[in-house]
């Protein structure tokens, strides 16, 4: 039985502080997509406030990034959105939709966090949209296209109640959400037992959409971050076709067990290749990004033959 689902790239981490230039404490967190024949990627850094901005970095190959000069969002000056932003900006999400590329972030201000879209067609200038979330949400991924007429997203909304857990929605226009609905919880002695989050935007397959995920174990040590998959139907996905019973990632590197948060693997996007690979992204231990690759067939045999009940 297949156990080993991403090849790690050989020059990992692929982008640290040290390459950034202008003053930041991590590079990790960050969304991917291609743009205009490249890849664009878009990271979460720390400053030496503890507070977070997002900064931009481009590469021809998809592991040899440079960064942007200037941060690409820090907390708006808009007072409208600066109210909720002025802790910071965090862990964006790239979604390609309708002609235009969407980012969802999290927003964090001492009204709690909460999730902002924001819109971009050139990665130059950066609109912000609205909030699309009240406060206690995170890890929101937009669907590339619509379903049936409407938009469609993933989101992880806290709950002193309930294992915090995986939840869709549906909007007729991006800013106004409703039909919410838990899809994927976590499973009780299990290594996504604590919580779960949306990681990556859903990839399409021809067997359904592929929901890289984050899974939170708790040791005496600490929490452990790792991911996994789940398959959800294409034109109802809010129906869950499976979710691997194994995790495919797990802290494994130097870097990955140690840094600012140790044993985190925590992915923010993964871009899908035509030659049925994807790669993969994720912030290793809070710090540093790393990339790997993954062959898309075998994270949909994961969550098709090697199941655990979504709820
Ligand atoms: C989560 C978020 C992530 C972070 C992870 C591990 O709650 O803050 O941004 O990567 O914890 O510290």
């Amino acid at each position: 039985m297949k156990n080993e689902f991403v090849t790690r790239y050989e020059g990992n981490p692929i982008l640290t502080k040290d390459d950034i230039p202008y003053p930041v404490q991590t590079v990790h967190n960050a969304a991917v997509t291609r743009f205009d024949g490249r890849y664009i990627m878009l990271f979460r850094s720390h400053l030496d406030t503890g507070r977070s901005i997002i900064g931009l970095a481009r590469s021809d190959d998809g592991f040899n990034f440079k960064a942007d000069p200037r941060p690409f969002m820090v907390p708006s000056n808009d007072p409208a959105f600066h109210r909720y932003e002025a802790f910071g900006v965090e862990d964006p999400r790239i979604t390609y939709l309708e002609g235009a590329y969407y980012i969802t972030y999290s927003a964090y201000s001492d009204r709690g966090v909460r999730t902002g879209l924001a819109k971009t067609a050139d990665f130059k200038s950066v609109e912000r949209l609205a909030f699309i979330t009240q406060a206690d949400y995170r890890n929101t991924v937009l669907f590339p296209e619509k379903i049936n007429g409407d938009f469609v997203r993933l989101d992880r909304p806290h709950s002193d109640i309930s294992p915090w857990s995986i939840w869709v929605s549906f909007s007729p226009d991006l800013i106004h959400w409703g039909r919410s609905q838990l899809v994927i919880k976590p499973v009780k002695y299990h290594w996504d037992e604590a919580r779960i989050g949306p990681g990556a935007p859903p990839i399409r397959t021809d067997k359904g959409w592929l929901n890289i995920y984050h899974g939170v174990f708790p040791t005496m040590d600490g929490h452990v971050y790792r991911l996994g998959a789940a398959l959800h139907k294409l034109d109802e996905p809010q129906v869950v076709l499976g979710v691997g019973d194994r995790w495919l990632l797990q802290p494994e590197d130097p870097w990955e067990l140690v840094g600012y948060v140790h044993n985190v693997v925590f992915t923010c996007g993964a871009v899908p290749e035509d030659d049925g690979t994807l790669k993969l992204y994720w912030g290793a231990a809070d710090k540093v990004m790393c990339a790997g690759t993954a062959v898309i067939d075998e994270l949909i045999d994961l969550c098709l033959t090697d199941s655990r009940p979504p709820i």
